[in-house]
């Protein structure tokens, strides 16, 4: 075992320095031709409008050295960030300098060419890390200083019927069941149809047990594809998080279509954080472990990320979280509090768990004509059961 990880580690150590900083640099020079390189155009991206790949290009910088963004969990925020947030969202999807809009453009990149290191295999944390500093740079075009809050899913995995949870009262996300009639992104149109979710009825949430295994892992090989065992696969648990949410979020070319891809990805780039600060206790550098076996040949190290001059390699450097952002800690329960530190969340003392407020009923129009989006009750008056049933309908990955 031991054996095994030292040699993980120094197969990385290998890979030429320079090729890391000549790639980052690089990422500051405008590029015209990021498709230039690869060969397996579609019909897709030929169709690519010029005008996205220039505002693309404007994308990939580094901000001034200084302060860091914070990204902090969604409840967290305050009502002014949180509404600062959506906006931001909001008026990328309405910018059609780009077309058919803004925030479409950029969905769009998680499903074509440009994505084909990013699933399936190492790459997964670092493809989806670019792609969030990408779409967090779109965001403070129109908001100035907004950051990506993170989704930590495991909160709403400590209800009964997570569907309840005001994450999906007009507050928040909105709608869980159906289309998307209530909150921020009401009524959006995406590519594959009106945004919808069909949450709870299919796969799962992750719970604090998934996440003690995953950062009981030692090296990047142990907690991605195509090496890790599915108990601590963080790809594997992110993808059953999708499907619970359902709709757009279950598929791979819809998901990125619904906001809420954002901010669950976001969450998984917090725990990999995580991971990498826990390596450095252990005398690992995260910024040198990137596995020798990587499956599929586009999650070579030295292979093109798909996101300008990027290489798959680029991922694991330690700049985005030393020059760009960092996370503030998830919310746990408060000594003499039962808030857990906001007004959305109460604490669950019997498990010692941050738990969501949750709504007045079932059916978010009630909800709506009651008023208030968040009940006032205690915590525990929830309700009902999950129905459960696999439809098999949507699977969010390659099959
Ligand atoms: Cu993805």
């Amino acid at each position: 075992m031991a054996k095994n990880i030292t040699k993980s580690i120094l197969s990385t150590m290998t890979m030429p320095r320079f090729t890391v900083c000549l790639a980052i640099w690089l990422m500051l020079i405008p590029s015209y031709d990021i498709y230039a390189q690869q060969t397996n155009v579609n019909s897709m991206n030929r169709s690519l409008d010029p005008r996205f790949l220039n505002w693309l290009n404007s994308l990939f910088y580094l901000p001034p050295e200084g302060e860091l963004r914070v990204r902090k969990e969604y409840r967290m925020l305050t009502d002014q960030e949180r509404n600062n947030f959506h906006d931001s969202i909001r008026l990328l999807k309405r910018d059609t300098s780009v077309p058919p809009n803004k925030f479409d453009a950029l969905a769009s990149l998680h499903h074509l060419n440009t994505a084909l290191s990013a699933h399936g295999g190492p790459n997964f944390l670092g493809w989806h890390r670019v792609y969030l500093v990408l779409f967090e740079n779109a965001m403070r075009e129109k908001v100035a200083n907004v950051t990506i809050p993170y989704w930590d899913n495991t909160i709403e995995e400590g209800l009964q019927n997570p569907r309840q949870s005001t994450l999906f009262s007009p507050l928040f996300m909105g709608t869980a069941n159906g289309q998307v009639t209530q909150g921020p992104f009401s009524f959006w149109s995406t590519p594959f149809g009106p945004l919808g979710r069909d949450v709870g009825n299919d796969r799962r949430l992750m719970n604090p047990n998934d996440i003690s295994t995953i950062m009981s892992q030692t090296i990047i090989a142990d907690i991605t594809n195509p090496n890790a065992p599915d108990v601590s696969n963080i790809e594997e648990l992110h993808n059953d998080v999708h499907v619970f949410i359902g709709q757009q979020m279950s598929r791979i070319e819809s998901a990125s279509y619904d906001p809420l891809f954002y901010i669950h990805h976001a969450f998984i780039d917090y725990l990999w954080e995580d991971f990498r600060t826990s390596q450095r206790m252990r005398g690992i550098d995260p910024a040198r472990d990137y596995p020798r076996i990587v499956g599929e040949q586009t999650h070579q190290p030295l292979a093109s990320m798909g996101l300008g001059r990027l290489l798959v390699i680029d991922g694991i450097n330690d700049i985005f979280t030393r020059r760009i952002y960092r996370y503030e800690r998830r919310p746990t329960c408060v000594p003499n509090s039962n808030t857990c530190g906001s007004q959305y969340l109460r604490c669950d003392w019997s498990r010692q768990r941050c738990v969501p407020l949750i709504m007045n009923s079932n059916t978010p129009t009630a909800l709506a004509m009651t008023g208030p989006a968040v009940q006032r009750l205690p915590w525990w008056s929830r309700q009902g059961g999950i129905t459960t049933g696999n439809t098999g309908q949507f699977v969010f990955g390659f099959n």
